[in-house]
């Protein structure tokens, strides 16, 4: 969104918001109120709609702490974000060490596994939340689940190798998958293309299977022509659910849940 916070006579005027909207932003804010110090430098952002709120929320830390700090986008438009609000634009390969990564997520369970690729850029995601020393999800209420694919319906994201998309649909229904090829926006367009010039299958599984994702993320990704899988797991160290009164969920790896 643009800025959604304006300073009058030196305070702080939140534009007020409702239902999903606030939810987004109470949701990014207590994720960098709580996670985004002084002392960190290196700093991932994530895709989606919830993220923008989580620059809005760094901006209001001034200038003089943002200027001596680096921003790492995980695609186009995480780019963008932080190029529009003025801050220090850095990437992966010239810090590959990050203190803090903060990014959205399709759905998360209560052990703080995700499904995330919605957007078409988990692999970019993976990399910067593989990278972090700090990893955290933030989404809105609609996302928190106990068990992935109970609110998720379009299935888990998963990167291929355009040779390779028909085998690995086929494996996808053999192991009781329901695959579907992603495609571009528009009637004419084809399949969606990601930023590593890959495809994207979306596919359902039977909960039997989505109650377990680590393991099933590491049968699809032995798949051949299988470049990433939109399961993080055992990665957050805590997500933060903005409800719609604006009031946030936070769960925490390991299990503790403040409401
Ligand atoms: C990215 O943004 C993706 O991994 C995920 O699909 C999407 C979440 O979007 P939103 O914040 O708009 O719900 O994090």
């Amino acid at each position: 969104p643009a800025s959604n916070a304006t300073h009058q006579d030196g305070r702080l005027q939140l534009k007020p918001l409702e239902g999903v909207e606030a939810a987004k932003r109470a949701a990014a804010y207590a994720s960098v109120d709580n996670h985004i110090k002084p002392e960190h430098k290196i700093i991932g952002i994530g895709s989606g709609s919830t993220v923008p709120y989580v620059v809005e929320r760094i901006v209001q830390q001034g200038p003089k702490v943002n200027l001596h700090r680096w921003f790492i986008p995980t695609g186009f438009q995480s780019k963008e974000l932080i190029v529009k609000a003025g801050l220090p634009l850095g990437d992966v390969d010239s810090f590959p060490v990050i203190d803090v990564t903060i990014d959205g997520a399709d759905e998360v369970d209560s052990s703080l596994n995700c499904i995330k690729g919605g957007g078409a850029c988990q692999l970019r995601e993976k990399v910067l939340a593989e990278s972090a020393s700090t990893f955290i999800v933030i989404a809105d209420y609609r996302k928190n689940s106990t068990i992935l694919g109970e609110k998720w319906s379009q299935g888990v994201p998963i990167e291929v190798a355009q040779f390779a998309y028909a085998s690995v649909m086929r494996r996808l229904e053999q192991m009781g998958g329901k695959p579907a090829l992603r495609m571009g926006g528009g009637a004419k367009a084809g399949p969606c293309v990601t930023d590593n010039s890959n495809f994207v299958i979306d596919s359902p599984f039977p909960e039997s299977l989505m109650k377990k994702p680590a393991e099933l993320s590491d049968r699809i990704k032995l798949m051949t022509g299988v470049v990433e899988v939109g399961l993080f797991c055992n990665m957050a160290k805590a997500a933060y659910f903005g409800n719609q009164d604006g009031t946030i969920t936070s769960k925490y790896a390991g299990g503790e849940v403040k409401e």
